[in-house]
């Protein structure tokens, strides 16, 4: 993927601060290709003959990190995937979720595409807790339990905001509240993703 000709925001966040919320909005309103990498590595745990499965469904549930050549594969498959079948497609990604280790940050930024910049949800556990344990009653998800969130939660201080640090010191993070509304926090999404494209 050529930098000039693609578009690449990483989206991060704790869990349960909205991104995949946001990302389908702005998907709506602005023509992007949506790929969530936790989403992605669900479908390849489901995947019958995955050799990953196991794997993944035991990082999933412990809230640590995928090894990142899985991950940076899912993604890469799924861009190439999404441009091959769409020939008029404008090259729009948000990549959801990812990078939220530093090795998966350089790896993917000098073998896949450098991101434009980042959009990162900032919000208090307690509140993302709340969320979880609400959509837990119905989410299915395996890590969506008190034991794993806590894990998570653990794993993103540790691990993740290291990376949303070092795209800060390059400013290339776009930081937005994220314990509004999710209408006022797209409203603050819009305005912040617009002064910046420009
Ligand atoms: N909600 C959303 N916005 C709200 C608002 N403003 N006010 C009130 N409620 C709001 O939202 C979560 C819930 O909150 C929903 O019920 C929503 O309605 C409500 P959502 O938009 O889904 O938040 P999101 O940030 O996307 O939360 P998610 O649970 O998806 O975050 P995670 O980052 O934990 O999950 P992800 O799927 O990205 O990763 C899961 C696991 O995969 C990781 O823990 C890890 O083990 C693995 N993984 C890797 O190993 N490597 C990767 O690169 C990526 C993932
Ligand atoms: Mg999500």
């Amino acid at each position: 993927f050529s930098p000039n000709k693609v578009t690449v925001l990483f989206v991060l966040g704790g869990p349960g601060a909205g991104k995949g919320t946001q990302c389908a909005n702005l998907v709506r309103d602005y023509n992007f290709t949506h790929l969530s990498a936790g989403d992605l590595l669900r479908a390849e745990q489901d995947r019958k003959d995955s050799e990953f499965g196991d794997l993944i469904k035991s990082y999933i549930k412990d809230g640590k990190i995928v090894p990142m050549e899985v991950t940076v594969q899912l993604l890469e498959n799924a861009m190439k995937e999404v441009v091959e079948k769409d020939k008029d497609h404008k090259g729009k990604f948000l990549i959801d979720g990812f990078p939220r280790k530093m090795d998966q940050a350089l790896k993917f930024e000098e073998t896949v595409c450098p991101s434009k910049f980042v959009l990162f949800y900032d919000c208090p556990e307690e509140e993302m807790q709340k969320r979880l344990l609400k959509r837990g009653k119905t989410s299915g998800r395996s890590d969506d339990n008190a034991e794993s969130i806590k894990k998570r939660f653990k794993t993103f201080v540790e691990t993740s905001m290291p990376v949303v640090d070092f795209f800060q010191k390059q400013n290339r993070v776009i930081k937005i509240v994220a314990t509004k509304t999710p209408d006022e926090v797209y409203k603050e999404t819009k305005e912040k993703l617009e002064q910046r494209l420009g």
